[in-house]
């Protein structure tokens, strides 16, 4: 029997938390290395896996896999989610793509400044309500939702991860050695 894929992140959904999703939808089990400091995240780069010096990262078939898209892409196609032609494929990257833009503002909020909080949760909600939500409510969520293995998922006992809280954050910080905001550099937008 294949070994189960290996996820190495911290203790929180993040990045990974889709390739949890994915893992879930495609009835795989796995192992999760969860670090803890900077130094455990500072070992796993010691070790010359991280291409970038950065996770998510997957081990599974031999392979070291970074880059969130790289790591969904590899697994939907193994396990045949990723579309059955190009245009379905496509399609696919579509809602990729936009869950992306949607999700990299709702995770990086909690790192932006206190001054700026406001002014971008006012942004991430108008954008969430009137641009992403319309497209995931069109039927989708309601689809995804019922699928079996994504109903287990969404039990509770299940391996997703629960929405930071105020330690976790803290503990995130230190892992990563963040201490200024990161929206504005991490998201190309322009807010008014
Ligand atoms: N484009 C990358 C971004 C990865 C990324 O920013 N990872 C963060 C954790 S969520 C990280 O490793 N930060 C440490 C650093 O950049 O030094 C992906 O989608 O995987």
């Amino acid at each position: 029997m294949a070994a189960k894929p290996k996820l190495y992140y911290f203790d929180g959904r993040g990045r990974m938390e889709s390739v949890r999703w994915l893992l879930a939808a495609a009835g795989v089990e796995y192992e999760e290395v969860l670090f803890e400091t900077a130094e455990d995240f500072w070992n796993l780069i010691k070790s010359g896996k991280l291409m970038y010096d950065q996770v998510p990262m997957v081990e599974m078939d031999g392979m070291s896999i970074v880059q969130t898209r790289a790591i969904l892409k590899y697994i939907a196609a193994k396990y045949n989610l990723y579309g059955k032609d190009l245009k379905e494929r496509t399609i696919i990257d579509m809602y990729v793509e936009g869950m992306r833009d949607l999700n990299d503002m709702i995770m990086l909020f909690p790192f932006s400044l206190p001054e700026e909080k406001q002014k971008i949760l006012n942004y991430i909600l108008e954008r969430a309500t009137q641009r992403f939500f319309p497209v995931y409510e069109k039927e989708f969520k309601a689809r995804v939702s019922k699928l079996p293995r994504i109903q287990k998922f969404l039990q509770p006992g299940s391996p997703r991860k629960p929405p930071m809280d105020d330690a976790s954050l803290e503990a995130v910080k230190k892992i990563f050695k963040m201490d200024k905001s990161l929206f504005l550099q991490h998201v190309n937008i322009q807010i008014k």
